[in-house]
């Protein structure tokens, strides 16, 4: 039987690749979108080379709308449903913490209702995050406490728990996969890493005069998100149903970051960067650095893409994206 995967937030950096993923591995691929006003053109970007390929298909549907999702698992019967889905930017979670709660913790109750109500065998991974160990300077596991200092993380702790209650309450194969940051060429310019590649290309080409950043002392541990897809979907491929953190184990600071991309390009980052508090959060997590450990032992997962060639990758990409603009 053919498997068909749903991806909610299928255009966002990690839709894109898991999309291209299983299309390698056979699957049909329905892409959930939500309708919104902003162009077309943007919000498709990241999957505009999917949009004609027989086994893809682009459905417009709402997590926060119980009904859509219903309606969705019912006309396409998927066999496995990744929610990846989320108003992801943790800075924006103070100015929105509503709706954030709403995508973020709401979205995944409607999603584990309606997989209750359609089809209780269908299987499901969640987007669980790092952020949820929130201020805590210690290396951190599947075993850590959570401890969120955001919006944002709140509601990912929630979505988190409500996913591990309906596994144990409803037996439903239901896993999280607590992911620490991964970023790409696809990555939004919102966040630090690609503000930085995108900022420092245009710097290069004369486009550009500074960077203003916020906090650049906080540790990050960063991988790369074509392998991490890997891992969400090997997370629905085992007899049992459990929760795993994706790292790379390995922590910088954003400084660091900023400093590699900088010499990546032969210029010196202090020569450019304009420290800006309009990008401080009101409470900013200082260190996460991962464990994924039973990832290895139990799925066979490790990151192939080193932080270097991270760098290298966007930096190449942000190049090119800028030098075509000219
Ligand atoms: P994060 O990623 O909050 O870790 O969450 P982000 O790239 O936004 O911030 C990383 C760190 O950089 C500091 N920082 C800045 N951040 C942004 N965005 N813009 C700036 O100008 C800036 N200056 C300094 C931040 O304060 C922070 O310490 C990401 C998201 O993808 C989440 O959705 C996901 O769950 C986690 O990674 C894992």
């Amino acid at each position: 039987m053919k498997k068909i995967a749903l991806i909610t937030g299928v255009n966002g950096q990690d839709g894109s690749y898991l999309s291209e993923l299983l299309l390698r591995k056979g699957y049909k691929v329905v892409g959930m979108i939500r309708r919104t006003s902003s162009s077309r053109r943007e919000k498709l970007k990241n999957i505009e080379h999917l949009l004609n390929l027989d086994n893809f298909e682009l459905v417009t549907g709402d997590v926060t709308d119980l009904s859509s999702i219903i309606k969705i698992l019912k006309d396409h019967s998927p066999t496995e449903v990744y929610n990846l889905a989320a108003q992801s930017h943790v800075g924006e979670s103070f100015t929105s913490p509503i709706s954030t709660m709403n995508i973020n913790g709401i979205g995944i109750l409607n999603v584990l209702e309606a997989i209750l109500s359609v089809n209780k065998r269908i299987k499901l991974y969640q987007a669980s995050t790092s952020e949820m160990f929130g201020d805590l300077q210690a290396i951190q596991s599947e075993i850590t406490p959570f401890n969120p200092v955001s919006p944002y993380a709140c509601s990912k702790v929630y979505g988190h728990n409500i996913v591990v209650n309906y596994r144990k309450a409803y037996g439903i194969y239901a896993c999280c996969g607590i992911l620490f940051n991964h970023e790409s060429p696809r990555r939004g310019e919102d966040f630090v890493t690609r503000k930085i590649t995108r900022a420092a290309a245009r710097i290069k080409l004369g486009k550009q005069k500074e960077i203003r950043l916020g906090n650049i002392k906080t540790y990050r541990d960063w991988g790369f998100a074509g392998d991490y897809v890997e891992a969400m979907w090997l997370m629905l491929q085992q007899d049992e149903a459990e929760d795993y953190v994706i790292s790379s184990s390995n922590s910088i600071t954003v400084e660091d970051f900023l400093q590699k991309v900088f010499i990546y390009l032969d210029l010196d980052y202090r020569d450019y960067l304009v420290i800006d508090e309009k990008f401080f959060r009101p409470h900013d997590v200082p260190y996460l650095k991962g464990d994924s450990s039973k990832a290895l032992k139990r799925l066979g997962w490790k990151p192939k893409v080193n932080l270097d060639n991270l760098v290298k990758m966007m930096v190449d990409s942000d190049l090119e994206i800028e030098s075509a603009k000219r």
